[in-house]
């Protein structure tokens, strides 16, 4: 059999450990190799997908968080609500950028006397099911201004079980999902129990 000697200069060729691998031997850590490969690659992306989910999850969660905090600690109301702030709120889904603003008046539109907080670009790395386009107002109590809703983030693949979602509930209080399934089916779930979906 022919044999790859990958012994130190200076050795006898085949003696002790140093004995060289033989070519079978490298095919087969080669074989391993591309297994392990194989194996690791689709659980980086997934993991690196829910990454990405959680991140935007936690920038709209930290922002909701701010607005009703500051509601209650200026005891104004508070506008949450798709746009930027050249152009104020905009109707349709909040992927596209959103704006933080307080809202003296509570009409939902960031007027002169308003106070722009917040101010968040395209999500680019997770994408934003258009499950809330219309605004979300907290009043000087930090209570939501009904209904409540609940926000729903996917990764490119659109997997489920990489979905992440925010429930805004009436009381203004703002939580992460998480799989509330007994047993739990690794999906997350609304506050209704339903399984988040993907587009
Ligand atoms: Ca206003
Ligand atoms: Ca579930």
């Amino acid at each position: 059999m022919r044999t790859f000697n990958l012994s130190r200069p200076g050795r006898t060729p085949g003696a002790g450990a140093d004995r060289g691998f033989t070519l079978i031997e490298l095919l087969l850590t080669s074989a391993l190799l591309v297994v392990l490969v194989a194996v690791a690659t689709p659980a980086w992306r997934g993991t690196l997908e829910r990454s990405r989910v959680e991140a935007a999850r936690d920038t709209l969660q930290r922002d909701l968080t701010l607005a009703r905090a500051e509601a209650v600690r200026q005891g104004v109301s508070t506008t949450l609500c798709s746009g930027d702030a050249a152009a104020g709120c905009a109707a349709g889904p909040w992927s596209g950028g959103y704006i933080v603003f307080t809202d003296l008046d509570g009409d939902g539109v960031l007027d002169a006397g308003d106070t722009l907080m917040r101010e968040e670009g395209p999500f680019t790395a997770a994408t934003l099911v258009p499950t809330v386009t219309t605004p979300v107002q907290f009043n000087a109590a930090g209570f939501l201004i009904p209904p409540a809703r609940t926000f729903v983030f996917c990764g490119a693949g659109g997997n489920p079980f990489h979905a992440r979602g925010l429930i805004v509930s009436p009381s203004g209080r703002v939580r992460a999902t998480f799989d509330s399934d007994l047993p739990t089916d690794g999906i997350h779930d609304d506050s209704a129990g339903t399984n988040l979906s993907c587009p």
